[in-house]
């Protein structure tokens, strides 16, 4: 049976694991359903944004069931990162909204989201040196770039999970609701997203997400003044400006 599920509400979609008896622990096999779900996605046209969120917990981790046995060469197919780095290059916006736990490669599938929005009770981290492992589906790289590496050391070396609270003051969320709310906050965001230019935010989130990896300041701002200026070719540009002056609001054609 089906251990993921794809809901579309208009232009969003929303992703969750339905493994509530394992607290949403993520195994191979739902990561493979994910992947065909996050390949539906990349073909609609018409989404916008996509949010994870998954009822009471987000994922305790990988399912360390499954991972015990493994030799060195299964634990590299058992990696997650092929479809993660893929979730991560989506052209739309994402957001993870978090609720109870999200632990190691549940963790690291928020960390893969362009937003995080955590419930008060959330409890987040990376237990797996508890284990004698460490994140190893992209959480030694997006960790660092999105916290700094003190407080990424201090998450990844200690394994304690840490409140919403501490997550929001190191940067590890964007902002911290009432738990009941977190779902509503995360398409409340992404209702907004969605009603802005879909061509200017598709770019953007390339161009940000290229310049963080462009270690040269100036070669960064000439990509980003490049990539603006093409904006002036799109209908969306003239239609957004036009309906500036007109004193209305834009209709937008993703073009
Ligand atoms: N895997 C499998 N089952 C899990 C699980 C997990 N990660 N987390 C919870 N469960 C299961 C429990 O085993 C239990 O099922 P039964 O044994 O009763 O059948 C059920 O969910 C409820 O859990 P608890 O009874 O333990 O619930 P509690 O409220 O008492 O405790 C807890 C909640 C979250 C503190 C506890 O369940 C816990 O510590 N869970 C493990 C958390 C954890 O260590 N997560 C990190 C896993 S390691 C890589 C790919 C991926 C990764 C790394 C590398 N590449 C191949 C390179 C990722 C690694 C990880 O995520």
């Amino acid at each position: 049976m089906s251990k993921v599920a794809l809901v579309k509400e208009g232009n969003i979609a929303i992703i969750s694991v339905q493994r509530p008896e394992a607290l949403n622990a993520l195994s191979r096999e739902i990561v493979d359903e994910m992947d065909v779900l996050i390949e539906e996605v990349k073909k609609d046209a018409d989404l916008r944004c996509l949010i994870f969120h998954s009822e009471k917990n987000f994922a305790a981790g990988a399912d360390i069931k499954a991972m015990a046995g493994c030799n060195e060469e299964e634990a590299k197919a058992f990696g997650f990162s092929d479809v993660y780095d893929k979730i991560a290059e989506l052209p739309i916006p994402t957001i993870a909204a978090i609720e109870g736990y999200a632990l190691g490669g549940g963790m690291e599938l928020a960390m893969t989201a362009d937003m995080r929005i955590a419930g008060e009770s959330a409890k987040m981290g990376f237990p797996e040196v508890t284990l004698g492992i460490f994140p190893g589906a992209g959480g030694t790289i997006r960790v660092p770039k999105l916290v700094g590496p003190a407080f990424a050391k201090e998450l990844i070396f200690s394994g304690d999970a840490v409140s919403a609270e501490r997550a929001l003051q190191m940067g590890l969320v964007n902002r911290v609701v009432a738990d009941n709310q977190v779902l509503e906050e995360a398409k409340k965001l992404a209702g907004r997203i969605a009603k802005r230019g879909p061509v200017a935010v598709r770019m953007v989130k390339e161009v940000i997400t290229r310049g963080l990896e462009e270690p040269d300041v100036n070669k960064g701002a000439a990509m980003e003044a490049e990539q603006w200026a093409k904006l002036f070719n799109t209908y969306d540009q003239k239609e957004g400006m036009k309906a500036f002056m007109e004193k209305r609001k834009p209709v937008f054609e993703n073009r």
